[in-house]
């Protein structure tokens, strides 16, 4: 027979005894679009602790939706790369350009950063940082999405990482709390400011993406679109190659800043 009480009890305990183990962790990653899984699966392949808060129910950010809503993806030949290692399947369509389908893409993104160890929570927000040694990130302040969809005031809980990853996308969701509740920090941008991101201009977009994928504040490491938002740097529209090794550029980043520390 089944019983209700003990379905609680396997999904309560188990999830508790889970969470725990996750407090303190090598590396916390805001957001599951294709920069985040990317960063994610490459720092756990190195044998870090990876976990993601994803603010949505699903995965994927805006990748799912391909090009306006036609769900292909158009990669670059090296960012191609990425994704053959993990089984998607492309079509050359010529010489520069491989498409593929954005929710095979996706799925299998997320089904390579979980068995490659990453732990990806749903349905949670980092909504602030833990500043402290030295004015280091050193944390992520996270709580249910839902409690700030509702605008509810509840207090939230915390992981302690070595780095936190800002890959929300447009948003740029973690720089911009770093800067309105720090108005005295200093980016490693041009003005020490966040720039915001440039109307379309997808050549610039795709290599400014890479050469700015960095730490933009100790211990806090952008990735995807929120370097362009960060750094001012064009968007490109449809084209995800830039994401991917700009999600790979950031774990090889945190893997090296490390072994010199
Ligand atoms: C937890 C959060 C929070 C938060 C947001 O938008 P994404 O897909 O981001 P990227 O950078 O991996 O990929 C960008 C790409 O999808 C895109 O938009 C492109 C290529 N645009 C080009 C153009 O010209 O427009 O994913 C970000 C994810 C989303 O799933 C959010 O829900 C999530 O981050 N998120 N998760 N805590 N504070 N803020």
């Amino acid at each position: 027979m089944i019983k209700e009480s003990e379905i609680t009890r396997a999904i309560l305990s188990t999830s508790v005894e889970e969470f725990l183990d996750n407090l303190e962790v090598d590396v916390v990653i805001a957001g599951a679009g294709p920069s985040g899984l990317t960063c994610a699966r490459y720092a756990a392949l190195q044998g870090k602790k990876v976990v993601i808060f994803e603010r949505r129910l699903s995965l994927g950010g805006g990748m799912i939706g391909g090009g306006m809503m036609f769900p292909r993806i158009v990669v670059q030949k090296q960012a191609s790369l990425i994704l053959k290692e993990i089984n998607v399947k492309l079509k050359e369509y010529n010489e520069q350009y491989f498409t593929a389908d954005s929710v095979e893409a996706i799925s299998k993104m997320g089904a390579a950063a979980i068995d490659a160890g990453v732990r990806i929570y749903p349905a949670i927000v980092v909504e602030d940082l833990v500043i402290r040694e030295q004015d280091r990130v050193s944390g992520a302040v996270i709580n249910w999405s839902a409690v700030q969809t509702a605008g509810m005031h509840v207090d939230p809980l915390v992981v302690m990482s070595e780095y936190v990853v800002d890959a929300t996308g447009h948003e740029c969701d973690l720089a911009r709390t770093l800067e309105r509740k720090n108005p005295d920090v200093k980016l490693t941008t041009s003005t020490g400011k966040i720039i915001g991101e440039k109307s379309m201009w997808a050549d610039q977009g795709e290599d400014r993406i890479v050469s700015n994928t960095k730490e933009v504040y100790p211990g806090l490491v952008l990735t995807g679109m929120a370097v362009n938002a960060v750094f001012g740097v064009p968007r490109m529209g449809a084209i995800f190659g830039g994401m991917l090794i700009s999600g790979k550029r950031a774990a090889e980043l945190m893997l090296m800043t490390n072994e010199a520390g």
